[in-house]
C-alpha cells in the first residue's frame, strides 16, 4: 500500500495520477495547508522540508519530491507506458523535460506564491513575483518551442512529464494569456485532462 500526504490543488496531484494509472492499492492522507499542519511535529516527522507531497512507499520508505515520486512510480508501474524506459528513444526527453519542469518552472512557481519567502525587503514581494512570472514565462516558451517539434514532451506517446506539465500549467497565474502564447502547452495540457486517471486524480484536486 501506498501512502500519500497531500492536499487538494498542490503538487501531489501528478503522483496521485501516477498512482491512480498504476495497479497498486494507496490512499491519502490528508494535511490541511491552510490549518499549517505541514508545519506540525507530527509531518515535519514525516517531512522536515513541511511541504506536500510525501510519500511511503509499500516497503515502508519514506519519498519527497514530486518529480522524483513520479519517475519512481512511472519505473516501478512500467505497464502504465507513462515512463519512457532505457533504451526507449523518449527515455533522454522525458529525463530532461520532468526535471526542468521541477527545478525551473515549479521552483518560480514557488517564488510566484510565496514571494515574502525571497526577499528579507517587506516593499520587495512584488518585485520578486514579477521575475518570478517572468522566468516561468520564459520556461513555457521554451516548452512550446519543443512541443512544436513533438507531439508529446517525451515525444510519440504520453509520459508523466506531460502530465506533470499540465499540473504546472495550471498553476500559471494568468492561464488565458499563457493559453495565447503557448497554444502547444494547451494543447497537450487539454489531451492529458482527458484522460481518465487523470480526471479522477482531478476530481480530488479541481486544478481545472
Ligand atoms: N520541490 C518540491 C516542492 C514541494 C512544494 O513546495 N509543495 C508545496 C505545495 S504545491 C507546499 O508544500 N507548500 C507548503 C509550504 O511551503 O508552506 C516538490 O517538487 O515536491
Amino acid at each position: 500500500m501506498y501512502t500519500i500526504y497531500t492536499s487538494p490543488g498542490t503538487g501531489a496531484f501528478a503522483a496521485e495520477a501516477m498512482l491512480e494509472a498504476g495497479n497498486a492499492p494507496w490512499k491519502r492522507e490528508l494535511v490541511d495547508t491552510g490549518e499549517n499542519e505541514h508545519r506540525s511535529a507530527g509531518f515535519l516527522a514525516i517531512n522536515p522540508a513541511a511541504q506536500l507531497p510525501a510519500l511511503i512507499l509499500p516497503d515502508g520508505q519514506l519519498m519527497t519530491e514530486s518529480a522524483a515520486i513520479c519517475l519512481f512510480l512511472g519505473d516501478a508501474h512500467r505497464d502504465t507506458g507513462l515512463a519512457p524506459q532505457p533504451g526507449d528513444a523518449g527515455r533522454a526527453s522525458y529525463l530532461r523535460w520532468m526535471i526542468y519542469l521541477s527545478a525551473n518552472v515549479y521552483e518560480a512557481d514557488l517564488r510566484c506564491y510565496y514571494s515574502d519567502r525571497y526577499t528579507s525587503d517587506a516593499a520587495g514581494t512584488d518585485a520578486v513575483k514579477s521575475c518570478a512570472i517572468k522566468q516561468m514565462n520564459a520556461c513555457f516558451d521554451i516548452i512550446e518551442e519543443h512541443l512544436s517539434r513533438h507531439e508529446w514532451l517525451a515525444d510519440k506517446t504520453m509520459s508523466a512529464a506531460d502530465i506533470y506539465l499540465a499540473m504546472i500549467a495550471s498553476w500559471h497565474p494568468d492561464i488565458p494569456a499563457l493559453k495565447l502564447a503557448c497554444p502547444r502547452v494547451a494543447n497537450v495540457w487539454g489531451k492529458v485532462a482527458n484522460v481518465d486517471f487523470v480526471k479522477k486524480a482531478n476530481n480530488f484536486h479541481q486544478l481545472w
